[in-house]
């Protein structure tokens, strides 16, 4: 539910959104705001009770729109707000289980608080950063659940582990050819020694996670092999590895 429903055409017509439709696996429909509002000039916004700045989203047009929508007392609401709890794979899984979601995009300084309260809705951001409105993270919201849905992912792209399945960030992927530009694959890949690589993965795994997302790997439990490549990575750091002059 929005009032830019053009925000989505692209998006919803291309790749994984557009074959999970197409398969007939998921219905993704998009309704304009405005269509509840009953004014000429269509109001869909109003200014904040005990004043301040910026425009407040109305109660009656989400209530009405969610009347006319929610298919039982199942559906789950979901409303896109600055002011939500931070969306996880976690909460995805979740979501992807409901038969019927309604998701509502904000736009102004956001939403009269009964919105949310009285929809009885799930208020998510996807993180913090300053956004226009709630599309773009509607969008996000729905190709993360949607990916989640049984038969949407082929079997080779769900095969493959994720970042956040797996607990630690993914290590890093080459393909041909082995030198471009003077940069290489590293040996190992292409040596045919499988323990050695994933040996080496799981290194650059640990490494990549330590060095760009600390809290991940504070959150997982570390093997003895783990503790042991994190400590080799240490000791190239301590010998002068790779950046260290002289
Ligand atoms: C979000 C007023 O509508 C907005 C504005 C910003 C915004 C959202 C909705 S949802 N930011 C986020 O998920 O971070």
């Amino acid at each position: 539910m929005t009032l830019f429903p053009g925000i989505f055409q692209g998006p919803l017509q291309e790749s994984i959104l557009r074959r999970a439709q197409e398969k007939g696996l998921v219905e993704i429909r998009v309704h304009d705001l405005r269509a509840w509002t009953h004014d000429r000039h269509r109001t869909a916004d109003d200014i904040p009770y005990g004043g301040g700045s910026g425009m407040v989203m109305k109660p009656e047009p989400v209530f009405e729109a969610v009347d006319a929508l929610r298919q039982d007392p199942e559906s789950r609401i979901v409303v896109l707000s600055p002011q939500g709890v931070p969306f996880t794979q976690e909460m995805a899984g979740g979501l992807a289980q409901a038969e019927h979601l309604i998701l509502v995009c904000g736009r102004y300084e956001g939403f009269d608080d009964r919105i949310p309260r009285g929809l009885g809705a799930l208020e998510i951001s996807i993180g913090d950063y300053v956004l226009t409105g709630g599309e773009l993270p509607a969008l996000v919201v729905l190709d993360a659940v949607v990916r989640l849905v049984p038969g949407v992912l082929g079997d080779a792209e769900s095969a493959a582990g994720d970042s956040f399945s797996a607990g630690l960030l993914e290590f890093p992927q080459y393909t041909r050819p082995p030198v471009y530009r003077g940069l290489v694959v590293p040996a190992v890949l292409l040596s045919g020694d499988h323990l050695a690589i994933a040996r080496w993965r799981r290194k650059e795994a640990l490494r990549r996670t330590r060095d760009r997302r600390p809290d991940l790997l504070e959150r997982i439990r570390l093997s003895e092999l783990d503790q042991d490549l994190l400590a080799e990575i240490d000791d190239e750091a301590a010998s002068g590895g790779a950046g260290m002059n002289s």
